[in-house]
């Protein structure tokens, strides 16, 4: 038990959130791993430290990256950072579904590296019962055909980050109708720069979705599967967003 001295020590859940979110946007690793750690400590829910704390904080070095404030190293640091938090969160993630009710390609699209949210994507895909193929990022439009050809999963799921990459989401689909097996597949097209307009009248996917719950709720219903995606599911985490930073050495 903690003495009266050591407890008043302690920071608060307001302090952690605002610590993790500050630390996380500098980049400092060993203050959010230590945040991380307090907040586990004190009981917090791992998923709500992603949501209300890490993923915000990402958000926030987008911004100052486009202001000019912040450059590719910073946005780096904070990538690493928000690493270091998501390892010591898997473990207390929930186990993901055992039997499969679909099976998803995912990829980041040609010329993009951006996978977090992908990952995310996957882990919530995942955590609904789904079989995911990720492909990973940079992903050649012959790559995603060659994919679900071999794989022929039923659903393929493109993401893009950057205006530049996100035509590569309709060069795919008309790549998949060349080769014949656009009818075989329904394409979901998501990421930040992406609209509902933009992915389905525009590049002819079959669906957008604005996030990963959403994404998971959707590819249920498009293999005829009723029920929510599940909420515990983004623990099934970790495993993705750790490959989500994966080429960042920590
Ligand atoms: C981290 C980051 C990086 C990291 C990426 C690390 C990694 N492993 O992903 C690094 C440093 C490598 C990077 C590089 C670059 N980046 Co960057 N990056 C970001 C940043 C800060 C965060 C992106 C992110 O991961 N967000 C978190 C996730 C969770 O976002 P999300 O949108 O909520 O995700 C959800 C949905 O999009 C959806 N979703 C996502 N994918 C899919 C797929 C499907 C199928 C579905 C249905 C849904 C779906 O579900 C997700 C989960 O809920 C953004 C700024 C921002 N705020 O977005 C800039 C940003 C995306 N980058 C930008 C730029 C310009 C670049 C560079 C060109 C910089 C440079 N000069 O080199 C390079 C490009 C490299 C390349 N070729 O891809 C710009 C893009 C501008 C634009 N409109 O094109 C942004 C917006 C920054 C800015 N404000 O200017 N970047």
């Amino acid at each position: 038990m903690l003495d009266a001295a050591a407890s008043a020590s302690l920071p608060t859940a307001e302090e952690i959130y605002q610590g993790l979110f500050d630390n996380t946007v500098l980049g400092k690793v060993p203050d959010v791993k230590a945040l991380t750690q307090a907040g586990l400590a004190q009981g917090m829910d791992p998923v709500k430290l992603l949501y209300d704390a890490l993923l915000p904080a990402l958000q926030e070095v987008g911004r100052r990256f486009e202001t000019g404030e912040f450059f590719v190293p910073e946005m780096l640091m904070s990538a690493r950072a928000m690493q270091g938090a998501l390892n010591l969160l898997r473990p207390l993630l929930a186990a993901k579904g055992e039997k499969s009710i679909g099976k998803v390609v995912m990829g980041t699209v040609k010329g993009d590296v951006h996978d977090i949210g992908k990952n995310l994507c996957n882990i919530m895909l995942e955590g609904a019962g789904f079989e995911v193929i990720d492909l990973g990022v940079n992903t050649a439009p012959e790559k995603f055909v060659d994919a679900v050809r071999t794989h022929q999963p039923h659903i393929l799921g493109m993401s893009a980050f950057l205006t530049t990459t996100m035509p590569m989401i309709k060069v795919t689909v008309e790549a998949l109708k060349k080769a014949e097996l656009r009818d075989t597949v329904k394409v979901l097209a998501g990421g930040a720069p992406v609209t509902d307009d933009y992915a389905v009248r525009l590049s002819g996917a079959d669906a957008y979705c604005p996030d990963a719950s959403a994404t998971a709720r959707k590819a249920k219903e498009l293999v005829g599967v009723a029920g929510e995606a599940p909420g515990g599911a983004l623990a099934v985490a970790v495993k993705a967003v750790e490959q989500m930073m994966g080429n960042v050495e920590e």
